[in-house]
Order: C-alpha cells, then structure tokens, then sequence
C-alpha cells in the first residue's frame, strides 16, 4: 500500500490513544449528486513539511492534501472546503498549501488573530479562503477574548467572509448576544453538538432551533453523527444505518432550513475516542438524514455553492 492509502505519521509523535483515519473506506451505495461538496474536511501536516502549532492541544497523524483529495475521489465527490485544524494554530500554511493545489476545487476556512495584515487577508482570499473559525470548545483552544473576535469580524467583512463558529450546545444561551452582533454570515459545527440523549424537541434543541429561526444569517451543518452518537450503531462492517440516534436531530435541521444546511465528512476526524468511522459507510448516512432528492441537492450541491462557489456554475 501506499501512503496515500494508509495514515502514516511523521517527526511527531501522536496524543496517545489517537484514533487513525480508516483506510481502505467503502464505495458508498448512495450515489452523491453531481458536483457535491464535501464541506467540513481537514488536512493535518504532513508533520514533516507543515508542522504542528507548539500551542495545540492534540497531535495527530498525518493526513495529505493528496489523501484528502484521493478520498474525495474515491466518495464522489466534487470539491472539499478544508477547515482549518487546530493542531496547526493560526499558521493556515497546510490548509492554503491543499487549496492552491486544488486546482479551484477546494476553499478554505481559517484561523488568523487580530494582527493579520490587510497583505495576509488578501493572500488568503486569493488562495481560496472564504471564512474564519472562532472556536470555543474549550479542550481545543485557549479562550480567545470577545473583543478581539469582533476586531477579526470586521476585519474580514470587506472580503464577505462568513465565520464559523464551533461551540457546544450548553453554552449556546450565553453565547448568543455575542453571535447577534456579528456582521457576517454564521455557520455552526456540528448542529451546535447537541446532546442526542436529550428529546429533539426539548428545551436544549429547540434553543438552537430558536437561535437559527431568529437569525437568517445562521446556517448549520448537520455534521459528526459519529461524535454526537451514543447508541451508535458505528459506520463499520457494512453498516449503512448508522448513528441512529443523530437522525432525528439532522432531520429536523434539514427539513426546517433547508436552504441553511450543509453536510461533509470531518475527515480525517479528530479527536475520536471510541471508533473512526468507514467514511464510505458514512457517505451512506446522508439519505437518512435528507432522503428527498430535492433535500439532497441543496445539502450537498447548491448551498455549498451558493456559500464558496457563488460565481460558478455548480456540477
Ligand atoms: C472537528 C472537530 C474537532 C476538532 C477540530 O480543528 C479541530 O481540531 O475541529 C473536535 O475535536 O471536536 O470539527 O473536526
């Protein structure tokens, strides 16, 4: 086998337990639609070429442009928007590296600090950046205060950045004001990660309902059964209804904003505990969550689109 086939790791030595992205993946059975978008993906060095920030909170293994763009292949895929990882700070180098060598078919989501020069802003759009990430899981990265997060959304609103914003779902209520005031186009990791044992239409899901009927600026990806999931079962061993439990939650984002949704693979996931899916099998979970061809559609081809290709012709 070779290393675009396999995970491979480089001078750093991984966190250990950390979970290796799952070779050989399945050919889904669902067939993606033309021209889709795998929205949420990440490289991770090579180590060797890009190495890992000194403040990260995890090392993983390596994970290539060449390995990402092979999977994209392999799923069906069009294109990928490549979410800037942790691991690598607020040095986008991997990240922008993946995207010039894209050939414009992938896009890219940031880190930068508030002293980003206009000259870095400007290189970053040129190479196909269209959004930054303000990150507040707390075993990801050090608080960032608000002040500078807002400094940052002004800086990147003449570009038409949007931002991302990963967060988990206990700490919404507090956060919102603070998401009211951003000038920009929000989009939110993993539906908010709520807590799947909890009733969908009780009090924590339907806060987030709320923040996203109240703001139509919000949008979401319905992303990460296999982290939110307790009940499983994992996308392994030919297992194409998987994460049950994750259904009703995605289900009823799509189908209430079907215009605000996105879906990708968060390869080459980070951070798993208890197993790392088969991305073919996960592939496969999308018609469960969006089972109308007309859902899929807007999922996977014209929202993508709409947010990081706006001036092309989807397909
Ligand atoms: C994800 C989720 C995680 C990690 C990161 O950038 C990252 O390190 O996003 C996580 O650990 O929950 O979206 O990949």
């Amino acid at each position: 086998m070779n290393d675009v086939a396999r995970p491979v790791s480089g001078p750093f030595e991984k966190t250990k337990g950390w979970l290796d992205w799952f070779d050989n993946p399945s050919r889904p059975r669902f067939k993606l639609p033309q021209g889709a978008v795998d929205a949420h993906c990440h490289v991770f060095g090579p180590g060797a070429e890009f190495p890992f920030a000194p403040e990260r909170k995890y090392t993983p293994c390596d994970a290539s442009k060449a390995q990402l763009f092979a999977l994209r292949d392999h799923l069906g895929f069009a294109r990928n928007v490549i979410v800037q990882a942790t691991c690598h700070g607020a040095d986008n180098s991997a990240m922008v590296d993946a995207l010039l060598s894209s050939g414009g078919r992938a896009r890219g989501v940031a880190t930068v600090r508030r002293d980003v020069t206009d000259a870095e802003l400007k290189r970053l759009h040129q190479a196909g950046v269209r959004g930054v990430r303000f990150n507040f899981v707390k075993r990801l990265v050090d608080f960032t205060p608000k002040d500078e997060l807002l400094a940052i959304a002004e800086r990147i609103a003449e570009h038409g950045w949007h931002i991302v914003v990963y967060f988990e779902a206990q700490d919404l209520p507090e956060l919102i004001d603070f998401f009211a005031a951003l000038p920009a186009t929000l989009v939110v990791d993993h539906m908010g990660r709520p807590d799947v044992t909890k009733p969908v239409d009780g009090p924590e899901f339907a806060c987030f309902l709320k923040f996203m009927d109240d703001y139509e600026n919000v949008w979401c990806k319905v992303t990460c059964p296999e982290r939110l999931s307790v009940s499983g079962p994992p996308a392994l061993n030919g297992e194409r209804n998987a994460y049950r439990d994750v259904v009703p939650f995605a289900r009823k984002v799509i189908e209430e904003f079907p215009d605000r949704v996105l879906w990708g693979t968060d390869w080459p996931h980070p951070n798993l505990k208890d197993h790392m899916p088969d991305d073919g099998l996960l592939v496969d979970f999308i018609p469960h969550i969006a089972p109308a061809a007309d859902l899929q559609e807007l999922l996977l081809v014209d929202n993508p689109m709409r947010l990081y290709w706006p001036d092309e012709r989807r397909g």
